[in-house]
């Protein structure tokens, strides 16, 4: 019989990396520390996306791959890729926030004309397109002539990314040119032999965006002493899910979670009390829809307390529209609707601010 194993949906990829460490010895004869630690991440996260252990013997890595793969996140290059499922599965937030973005080029229509007219395949067209588009990082993961063509450009100084991760999977030239990529002086990520594809592409891109931005909280860490940042940030369980009875079990999850709630009360807030608190959106079309739905009956005003805390709640309160929260979220659990949305939580330390100290004050917080 089949026995499933119970995991909460946002612990399920955290528990996918703890089993693919705790089996990677015996599956592959080597140890994670053999590796570094971002080329073992980065084969980590292929072996996640593919179920496959064997991209640990084939993955080959130019040996400054990965500090130029985080030296072009790092500068808000952007990352070119060669198909648009790839573009697709590329973790945008994490690049947004280093400036850089997600060129694909493949279905642009001026590229179909080119290619027809001069014989060549979309895919090296689109490459030639975005010789000029500041490229930090080139991804291929589908076609073998889009890797010889950006091999091609390289030699030909059109075209000067910091990292090539050449990926394409297949039995057509796919070995070949990546064999050719092997050779290369300049840094590269590759797959050795037939296997690859676009999934590994995006599975190296996105654990160079993970590792860009631990770098990032690490430094943050040491430039404010060395120690993690506690924070504070402001929460409400909204009339409806007050009404509806859900205001225990979302205590409950705050504490599993891990926060320490450092303030919580009850109120039935007034029109105006209410209109004071959103005051940011007083000009916006739904201010009074607003208003009048947190006026509408109690609701638990609470400070919440750990690492990180705003970003924390808003990732498990989940987007403003419950339809669109990712499953396992708050909203996704206890919403309904756009405006009748479960929970509040401050978006930035300067409204967790205002929002604490409109509700509490400093002997309540203790
Ligand atoms: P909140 O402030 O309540 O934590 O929500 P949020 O940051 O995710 O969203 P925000 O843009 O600050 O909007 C505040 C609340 O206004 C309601 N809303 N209604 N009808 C609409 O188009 C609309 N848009 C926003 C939501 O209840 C949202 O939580
Ligand atoms: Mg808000």
């Amino acid at each position: 019989m089949v026995t499933l194993q119970q995991v909460k949906p946002l612990q399920i990829e955290t528990e996918s990396f703890r089993i693919i460490e705790q089996e990677f010895p015996e599956q592959t004869g080597h140890r994670p520390d053999e590796y570094g630690p971002g080329r073992f991440k980065v084969i980590q996260r292929v072996i996640h996306a593919t179920g496959d252990f064997s991209f640990a013997a084939n993955l080959f890595f130019h040996e400054r791959a990965i500090q130029a793969g985080l030296g072009a996140i790092r500068a808000g290059r952007n990352i070119l890729i060669d198909v648009n499922m790839g573009a697709a599965g590329i973790s945008r937030s994490i690049l947004d926030r280093f400036g850089g973005k997600v060129i694909c080029r493949i279905g642009d229509e001026e590229v179909g004309q080119i290619a027809k007219t001069k014989g060549l395949t979309r895919s090296e067209v689109a490459f030639e397109q975005a010789t000029g588009d500041n490229i930090g990082i080139v991804a291929i993961g589908n076609a073998p002539t889009a890797l010889l063509a950006a091999m091609r450009l390289i030699e030909e100084g059109k075209f000067n990314p910091d990292l090539v991760i050449g990926v394409p999977v297949g039995f057509v030239n796919a070995q070949e040119s990546k064999e050719i990529l092997s050779g290369k002086a300049y840094p590269f990520i590759t797959a050795l032999g037939r296997k690859g594809g676009t999934p590994v592409a995006v599975a190296i891109i996105n654990a160079l965006l993970r590792l860009a931005e631990e770098e990032e909280v690490f430094l943050n860490e040491q430039r404010s002493g060395g120690t993690a940042v506690m924070e504070r940030t402001f929460a409400i369980v909204k009339p409806d899910a007050f009404a509806a009875g859900n205001a225990g079990k979302i205590i409950a999850r705050i504490y599993s979670e891990g926060f320490k709630i450092v303030g919580l009360k009850k109120l039935f807030l007034s029109k105006v009390e209410a209109q004071g608190f959103y005051d940011v959106h007083r000009e916006r079309p739904f201010f009074g829809e607003l208003t009048d739905f947190m006026s509408s009956g109690p609701c638990i005003v609470m400070v919440l307390e750990a690492e990180n805390a705003i970003k924390k709640w808003r990732d498990l309160m989940g987007a403003t529209n419950p339809a669109s929260a990712a499953e396992g979220t708050l909203r996704r659990q206890f919403g309904s609707s756009v405006g009748e949305n479960a929970t509040h939580g401050s978006d930035a330390p300067e409204t967790a601010a205002f929002e604490m100290g409109y509700f509490f004050s400093g002997l309540e917080l203790l």
